[in-house]
C-alpha cells in the first residue's frame, strides 16, 4: 500500500457537491481507502479571471493501485461527474491531479510525480500543510516551509470539513 495524495478542484455545477463526491468515489475505489480530507478552500483561479472561483481541496489516499491505474480511475471519476473541457485553464466541474504518490518519481507523457506545479499553487499548498504539515516533497523541502515561501495567497478555508 502507498501513501498517495489528491488535489481537487472544482468550480462549476455545485462545487461543494462535487468534491463531496468525488471524495466519496476516491473512497469506493478498489483496494483503496481515504484516510484525511482536509477542509474546502475558496480560491481564486489561476488562469482566466472571467471564471468563477474555485473549491479546492487535498486527501490522503492508502491504496494498492499503481500510479496509472489510479489515474485511469480519476480520470473515470471525472468523465463521471460530467467534465468537459471547455478552455484552456478554464472552468470545470471536477478535476483531480495525482500530488504525490508515496516517494515516487516518474516523468512519463501521462504523468509526472511528483506534481510539477505543487510548490507554487497556494490552493494546493494550504490544504496540504492542514492535513500534514510535516509531509517532505521531494527536491522541494516541508510543505510548511513551502507555505511561508508564498508572497500573496487568496485562498480562504470554508468551514470545517466534518464528512472525514
Ligand atoms: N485555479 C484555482 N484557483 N484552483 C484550481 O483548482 C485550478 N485548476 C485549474 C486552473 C484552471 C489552472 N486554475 C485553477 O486547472
Amino acid at each position: 500500500m502507498e501513501k498517495v495524495y489528491i488535489g481537487l478542484g472544482s468550480n462549476l455545477d455545485n462545487p461543494a457537491g462535487q468534491i463531496e463526491k468525488a471524495l466519496q468515489a476516491l473512497d469506493a475505489l478498489p483496494e483503496t481507502r481515504l484516510l484525511k480530507a482536509s477542509r474546502l478552500y475558496s480560491s481564486k483561479p489561476l488562469g482566466p479571471q472571467d471564471q468563477p472561483d474555485f473549491l479546492n481541496a487535498v486527501c490522503l489516499l492508502e491504496t494498492a493501485l499503481p500510479p496509472l491505474k489510479l489515474l485511469d480511475a480519476l480520470q473515470a471519476i471525472e468523465r463521471e461527474q460530467g467534465r468537459v473541457k471547455k478552455r484552456h485553464w478554464g472552468e470545470r466541474s471536477i478535476d483531480l491531479d495525482i500530488l504525490l504518490y508515496g516517494r515516487m518519481r516518474m516523468d512519463s507523457e501521462r504523468l509526472t510525480l511528483p506534481h510539477k506545479e505543487i510548490a507554487n499553487r497556494d490552493f494546493v499548498l494550504l490544504p496540504l500543510a492542514e492535513i500534514s504539515p510535516g509531509l517532505t516533497i521531494p527536491e522541494q523541502g516541508q510543505v510548511e516551509n513551502l507555505v511561508e515561501r508564498l508572497e500573496t495567497t487568496f485562498v480562504v478555508p470554508m468551514e470545517a470539513n466534518t464528512q472525514v
